[in-house]
């Protein structure tokens, strides 16, 4: 099964100190007005990292203040947008520059693979910004033709101050998925981390002002849900916001959303998604695919394939490959290289993940392997599989949010189908097979916002990316997302003595 790394951290690369744990405010890093902080936890140890500032509706009032102003008099959406793309490429240039740093916040904060948000996660985000950077100054509306007597052009206007929420699980990919788009458009906004990773926002806070993002126009505070995040999605001077986490957080969000001011929300909430693999697929390669599927950043992403389908005449042999590709898995310390899945994110996380597993086992579920803690220190998991879960066991329904894979037989494409869609949620699915006809037909048949042929996890700043059903509605990335942070106007003129 897997092993744990027992290597020193230290001597694989240097853990950055911590520089930033106040709320960002108008260009300013300022103590809470309570003078309260909470602690950051390092999920390999379940030590202190830092004590970070903790925003409650007071700060979020301020930082509102502050962004409004930036928005009604400051500078920002009334720049043309070529020049907010330079400023946005200053920002991302200056986050290459920094990417080590800000690669061991999320590792440290987050248990993500250091190597991994090194080479992947944080040039990533820079490319994100870039990508909007260059979109900024093709915001345009249309002209359109009315009548004989009439015509009118529209107007994209910024939507305004929009509130973002972000989770845990990607601090930085998260913080860039919303705030990029915002920016091309000329919003000004207020962000707040997830409290268990406050580190790299404040980071990132720090380089906007770098970079020259005038004061006002992006605020961080950090601080808890029911307080400041409560504060966001119900406040009345906030134009619009942008929420990605719990399924029951995004329900208390859109209702706060609609109790105040009718603002606008988006949401990306929890999934269960399918992966259904035929039995024309290369077996090696399927259980790789499923294996990333699930253990990709321990599971904790909402995409995971977390309910895999493989046909009846490959089944067995897929459950061997399974289980031999697992022991050579290495959990333990996310900064050591050799290292492919690290600590859970938290404590809660990690007795929630537990909790499903026992209860995955008096459901009558087989475990295939794995269904442990890892080591005695720090919040690590075994990669586990279940087989012969049956699809109505609150394993293969629940959103785990680990690295637990419910394993179940299919017979019919038909029988495939009506299985991936027997959930709430609607974010992702996955197919192998080698038949272009199947692919498309189930692609067509899923009720999800994203559908992988053939690979899993295939993501890009380009590509929209959001839930159908309980999953959410709004897409981050690509011009999709662009399109939330923009209201259409329109202008309608008359035109007199006009023959056409
Ligand atoms: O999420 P929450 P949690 C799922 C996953 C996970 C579960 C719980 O299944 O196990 O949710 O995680 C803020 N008003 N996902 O508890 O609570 C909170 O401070 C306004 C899937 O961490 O939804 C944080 O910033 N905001 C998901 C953010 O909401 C509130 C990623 C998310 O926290 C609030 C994370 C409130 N009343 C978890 N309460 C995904 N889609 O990827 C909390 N928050």
């Amino acid at each position: 099964m897997a092993s744990l790394s027992n290597g020193q951290s230290e001597s694989f690369v240097k853990i950055p100190t911590i520089k930033f744990t106040k709320l960002f405010i108008n260009g300013e890093f300022v103590d809470a007005l309570s003078g309260n902080t909470f602690e950051t936890i390092d999920p390999r140890t379940g030590e202190v990292i830092a004590r970070i500032a903790e925003g409650k509706k007071e700060d979020v009032d301020l930082a509102v203040k502050a962004a409004r102003e930036a928005f009604d008099n400051g500078p920002w959406p009334r720049l043309p947008g070529s020049e907010r793309g330079r400023i946005m490429m200053k920002f991302a240039d200056l986050i290459d520059q920094n990417i080590e740093e800000l690669a061991g916040l999320d590792a440290i904060d987050a248990g993500k693979l250091y190597t991994w948000c090194k080479l992947v996660d944080i040039p990533q985000v820079a490319g994100t910004l870039r990508y909007y950077a260059g979109a900024a100054d093709k915001i345009h509306g249309d002209v359109l033709k009315m009548s004989r007597e009439l015509q009118a052009y529209t107007l994209r206007e910024p939507i305004g101050v929009v509130g973002h929420i972000i989770p845990w699980n990607f601090p930085s990919t998260m913080f860039f998925a919303k705030v990029s788009p915002a920016l091309a458009a000329g919003c000004t906004m207020i962000l707040k981390p997830a409290e268990q990773t406050p580190l790299s926002a404040l980071f990132y806070a720090h380089l906007a002002k770098l970079a020259g993002i005038p004061s006002g126009v992006l605020n961080v505070v950090n601080g808890f849900g029911p307080t400041a995040g409560a504060a966001i999605s119900s406040h009345m001077d906030i134009d619009a916001v942008s929420f990605t986490g719990s399924t029951e957080i995004g329900r208390e969000v859109m209702q706060a959303a609609a109790r105040s001011n009718l603002k606008p929300v988006s949401l990306e909430l929890g999934g269960k998604s399918p992966l259904i693999i035929f039995d024309d697929a290369d077996v090696d390669k399927a259980a790789d695919l499923a294996l990333l599927g699930i253990l990709y950043n321990k599971g904790e992403i909402c995409v995971a394939s977390s309910r895999v389908f493989v046909q009846e005449g490959i089944y067995d042999e897929f459950e061997k490959k399974l289980v031999e590709k697992s022991k050579s898995w290495i959990v333990g310390d996310p900064f050591d290289p050799k290292v492919r899945q690290g600590p859970q994110v938290d404590k809660q996380q990690f007795d929630k993940i537990l909790s499903y597993i026992e209860h995955g086992k008096r459901e009558g579920a087989t475990l295939l392997f794995g269904g442990k803690p890892v080591g005695d220190k720090g919040y690590y998991i075994e990669p586990t599989v279940f087989t012969n879960v049956k699809e109505d066991m609150i394993i293969a329904q629940d959103e785990i949010f680990g690295p637990v894979m419910a394993l179940m037989k299919f017979k019919t494409i038909e029988d495939a189908i009506k299985s991936a869609n027997n959930t709430k949620y609607g974010l992702a699915a996955g197919i192998v097979t080698q038949n272009l006809d199947k692919a498309n037909t189930v692609s067509r048949s899923i009720r999800a916002g994203i559908i992988w042929v053939n690979c899993y996890l295939a993501f890009d700043k380009d590509c929209p990316y959001g839930g159908y059903k309980m999953s959410g509605f709004g897409r981050d990335f690509g011009l999709e997302a662009l399109h939330k942070y923009l209201q259409v106007k329109s202008v309608v003129t008359p035109i007199y003595n006009s023959p056409w």
